[in-house]
Formats: C-alpha cells, sequence, structure tokens
C-alpha cells in the first residue's frame, strides 16, 4: 500500500485529493495546523477514528514553518509521495503578511525538500509542489505555457517563485522525482470564503436570502482560467506517477472576468444585473427576477458595489494557460467547465444560506461574515 503525505490536507484541494488517495487505496496522512477552533470540516467526512482497526486515514499537528515537526513527521511516515499544498494562500493577504507568507510558501518548501535528502529519502519519495499562475504576474505572453517568462506581482507570488525553483533545483542537484504543478485559479463549493468566486456565490445567495443587502467587490474586470479542484487534484496525482519528473501548467484554456462570473452566478438564481456608472462608482442593479429563489429581491436594487478596499497594490489583470503538454504527456484534460462550476457553488451556498435563513427565523441569530 502506498503511502502519501498531504501538507494543506485542510485546504480545499487537499481534502480533495485525500479523497482521492483514498480511493486509490493509498494509506492518507495529513498534516493538520493546531487552531483554537475546529479546522478539519473539509475533512470529516472522512475521518477515521485512530481507535478503529487500520484507519486509512491519520492527521499529524505541524506547521510549515516548524522544521523538526515535518522532519520528524516525514521520518515516521516515510511516505513515497509528498503533496506540498500547505500555504497562506491568499494573495491580498500576502500584502499583509509579507514575511509570514515568505516563511511558509517558499521556506516551508525548502523545509520539506531538505528533510526528504537528510533523511535519506531523495531516491524514493517523490515531491510535488503546488507552483501557481500567479507567477506569470504581469504576463509576458499569451497564453502562458511551461515556458513563458515569469513576473511575480505579490508577496505571495514570490514566495512561490522561491518554492518553484527549489523545487527544480533539488530535481536537478540531486536527482529528486521532484515536480511543479503550476496551477491556474481552481474553485468548488469547499473554495475559501474569501476567494473571489467563492465570495461571489456566497454573497449573492445570501443576499436573495435576505440575510446581506450587498456584496462589494474590488476589481471585476480582472481576466481568469477558472477549473475545479476536483479536476485539477487528479493531475497532482498523474505528475508523480511518470517515468521522469516534470513541470506542467494545470488550466482549461479558456478565460473570463470576474464580471462574468457575477453575471452567471446571478442568473443561476434568476436575476439578470446592469452594470451602471464607472471606476469605483460602478453598482449592478437588479433588472429582472424569475423564479422563486430569490424572493427577497426587486428590479432597481442594487446589490453590488465597488469598495477599492479590495484592489490589490500591484494587481494580475490577466491569466489564461495552455494545457497541452499535460494533455499530450498525461492525456489530462479537465471535465468541469467554469460555468458547471459556477451552478454547483450557487447551488451549495443557496442551500447553506436558506438553512441559515430558516435558524434565524426560529430564533438562532448567528453572526455573518462578509470579510472578503
Ligand atoms: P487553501 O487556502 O484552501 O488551503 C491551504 C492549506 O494550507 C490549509 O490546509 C491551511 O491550513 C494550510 N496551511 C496554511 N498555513 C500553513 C502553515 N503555516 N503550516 C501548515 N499548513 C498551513 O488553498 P487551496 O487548497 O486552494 O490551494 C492549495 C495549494 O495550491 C496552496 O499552496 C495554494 O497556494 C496553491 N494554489 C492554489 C490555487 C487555487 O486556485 N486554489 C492555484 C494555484 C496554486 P488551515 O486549514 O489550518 O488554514
Ligand atoms: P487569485 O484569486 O488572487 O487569482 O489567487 P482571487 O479569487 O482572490 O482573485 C481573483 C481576481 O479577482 C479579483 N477580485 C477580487 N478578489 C477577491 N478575493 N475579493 C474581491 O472582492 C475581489 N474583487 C475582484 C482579484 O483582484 C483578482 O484579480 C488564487 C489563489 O488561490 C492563489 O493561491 C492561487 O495561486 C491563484 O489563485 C492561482
Amino acid at each position: 500500500m502506498k503511502k502519501a503525505l498531504i501538507t494543506g490536507i485542510t485546504g480545499q484541494d487537499g481534502s480533495y485529493l485525500a479523497e482521492f488517495l483514498l480511493e486509490k487505496g493509498y494509506e492518507v496522512h495529513g498534516i493538520k495546523r493546531r487552531a483554537s477552533l475546529f479546522n478539519t470540516q473539509r475533512i470529516d467526512h472522512i475521518y477515521e477514528d485512530p481507535h478503529e482497526r487500520n484507519p486509512k486515514l491519520h492527521l499529524h499537528y505541524g506547521d510549515l514553518s516548524d522544521t523538526s515537526n515535518l522532519t520528524r513527521i516525514i521520518q515516521e511516515v516515510r511516505p513515497d509521495e509528498i503533496y506540498n499544498l500547505g500555504a497562506q494562500s491568499h494573495v491580498a493577504v500576502s500584502f499583509e503578511a509579507p514575511e509570514y507568507t515568505a516563511d511558509v510558501d517558499a521556506i516551508g518548501a525548502l523545509r520539506l525538500l531538505e528533510a526528504v535528502r537528510f533523511l535519506g529519502l531523495d531516491k524514493t519519495t517523490r515531491f510535488y509542489q503546488a507552483s501557481t499562475s500567479e507567477l506569470y504576474g504581469l504576463v509576458q505572453e499569451t497564453p502562458q505555457t511551461e515556458t513563458t517568462p515569469f513576473h511575480p506581482r505579490s508577496p505571495y507570488a514570490v514566495a512561490k517563485l522561491y518554492s518553484y525553483w527549489i523545487t527544480v533545483n533539488y530535481r536537478e542537484a540531486y536527482g529528486m522525482y521532484a515536480c511543479n504543478g503550476i496551477l491556474f485559479n481552481h474553485e468548488s463549493p469547499r473554495r475559501g470564503e474569501t476567494f473571489v468566486t467563492r465570495k461571489i456565490t456566497r454573497g449573492l445567495t445570501n443576499i436573495v436570502q435576505g440575510i446581506e443587502d450587498c456584496l462589494y467587490m474590488g476589481n471585476i474586470d480582472a481576466l481568469r482560467d477558472w477549473g475545479h479542484s476536483k479536476d485539477y487534484v487528479r493531475m497532482q496525482w498523474m505528475m508523480l506517477q511518470q517515468d521522469e519528473p516534470d513541470d506542467f501548467v494545470i488550466a482549461t484554456g479558456k478565460q473570463y472576468s470576474v464580471r462574468e462570473f457575477i453575471i452567471w452566478s446571478a442568473r443561476e438564481l434568476g436575476i439578470t444585473l446592469r452594470f451602471e456608472g464607472t471606476g469605483v462608482n460602478e453598482v449592478g442593479i437588479v433588472d429582472t427576477v424569475t423564479g422563486d429563489d430569490a424572493p427577497e429581491i426587486k428590479p432597481g436594487q442594487v446589490i453590488l458595489r465597488i469598495d477599492p478596499r479590495y484592489f490589490r497594490p500591484a494587481e494580475v489583470e490577466t491569466l489564461l494557460g495552455d494545457p497541452s503538454k499535460a494533455k499530450a504527456k498525461l492525456g489530462w484534460t479537465p471535465e468541469i467547465t467554469a460555468q458547471e462550476m459556477c451552478a454547483e457553488m450557487v447551488a451549495d451556498d443557496l442551500k447553506a444560506a436558506r438553512r441559515y435563513r430558516l435558524l434565524k427565523e426560529h430564533g438562532l441569530d448567528l453572526p455573518v461574515s462578509t470579510e472578503g
């Protein structure tokens, strides 16, 4: 039975990857951070009581900033494959916490690679690094491929530039099986609430259920290549099953604006929107409402405004990936379109918003966070 170690198992990708590997018969080990509240919601459904016989999922307390902790876990587990998905993964937050982001996202990868080498596992343990389309930043060519030059535009992207190159370096210097997946944005109902797609689907479903009044957004003209996390974790595993290690762009090859994602989400809820005004004065106004999903909404209502606090000090305006190499060498193609993913996310958030509304109607006054 193969053993995998996943950093970031409690995150969006970590949870889908853990499910995927368990289905493939792996023994899965994950590193979770100590927190004052439970932080395992995304993996609770696959959690196994350690008192059961032969559990297949094991969780270890740890942190990518802690060398001795990582080394000890790798020594104990002796994994066949390590998936380094753990990160301070929010681009805007990295401007607020640049040093922490560098420690975890850049040096964290080095700590894992060095632990593998130090423990003499460099010829047996395979390593996957969660690299990112943010490396392209101020894009030098479109679409972006494995050979497009990088120009990172945030402390997050600069930290990920280090982890990209240290992964390549350990491959070249020590012959390690170490790969970078250069993944473009990917989402799902498990996406963190402060990333733009989830902020939109959660915000609009809350508005139609009367829980919030308005969605406050940043640069809605940003262009992204959005795929589904489930499709992308499959590719992470495929990259570690080849004869030779290599780096791959993982993308859909299709690009849409944040504005388009807002329009699709509203349409899923039976609302057509029109945008009026420009720049920070632009607003999204309800044009028509059909169906029963939006009982609180009337034509003419303003449900979206621009808030400059969501603008970034340096923005990545446009990203579009070319996944030809992944298709040609690994036979990988994404199966879920951005529109299908949007519909799934809206349906899931609508269920949660209805449940919240019902609880509120029965006297349970729960707080709602609108941070984004
Ligand atoms: P999430 O933010 O959902 O998950 C990040 C995970 O990392 C969480 O489990 C989090 O733990 C953990 N983590 C954060 N800080 C530390 C730390 N100091 N030590 C150990 N673990 C830590 O990210 P995604 O699942 O969306 O992304 C997975 C990886 O892929 C990340 O590295 C991200 O940068 C990268 N990536 C993501 C893309 C995307 O579009 N989703 C695209 C390209 C790359 P906790 O739950 O406790 O917060
Ligand atoms: P990104 O994702 O920065 O691409 O990083 P995010 O969803 O945060 O932003 C995408 C684009 O939307 C614009 N935007 C807003 N973003 C947020 N979060 N909130 C807003 O209100 C808002 N309004 C407009 C942003 O400016 C940006 O242009 C994600 C993360 O998962 C990274 O970890 C990963 O490496 C990259 O995708 C690929």
